[in-house]
């Protein structure tokens, strides 16, 4: 059994039962669910919109790989009406997404997925969350708690 943390967002629609269908989904589907971060509006990082974000973190049990995983979580984007993928960085409205952020300790480099997550640390709207239900977790790679992790200019000493 693997511990895995997803970072969810959305920003269209009932963004609030977005989250929660989103996380019943994936309680179906990919594995239980053992814990739940508060949802926290954030202002749209790296483009612009009018709309704000709902962020949550959650961390679930499963047998599925980290790319049947990844598979799960793109199919009930799709399902949930996510219809453009960012591209080349380049980011849109979406009424959800699912970032797989940490899969235990595995680190990987493939086309299809990095783990842990590349940009993680560098944005807030996933660590505050993150951090908030796995401050004690050690980033594979960083072999820093994800808490001392949180805002990295304030905490370095
Ligand atoms: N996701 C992005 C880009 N920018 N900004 C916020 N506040 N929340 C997000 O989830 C988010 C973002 C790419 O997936
Ligand atoms: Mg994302
Ligand atoms: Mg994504």
């Amino acid at each position: 059994m693997a511990k895995v943390y997803l970072g969810l967002g959305t920003n269209l629609g009932k963004k609030k039962e977005n989250l929660l269908q989103a996380i019943r989904l994936i309680e179906e589907r990919i594995g239980r669910v053992t814990s739940l971060s508060s949802f926290y509006e954030t202002a749209p990082w790296g483009f612009e919109s009018e709309h704000n974000f709902l962020n949550a973190a959650v961390c679930i049990d499963t047998l599925f790989s980290p790319i049947e995983v990844l598979h799960l979580t793109q199919a009930i984007e799709k399902e949930m009406g996510r219809t453009k993928k960012s591209v080349h960085g380049i980011y849109s409205d979406r009424p959800i997404d699912i970032d797989l952020l940490l899969y235990g300790d595995t680190v990987m480099n493939s086309p299809e997925l990095t783990l842990p997550h590349p940009f993680m640390t560098e944005r807030d709207f996933v660590m505050k969350p993150l951090a908030e239900i796995a401050g004690e977790v050690i980033h594979p790679v960083l072999k820093r708690k994800l808490s001392q992790l949180l805002s990295p200019k304030d905490s370095r000493h």
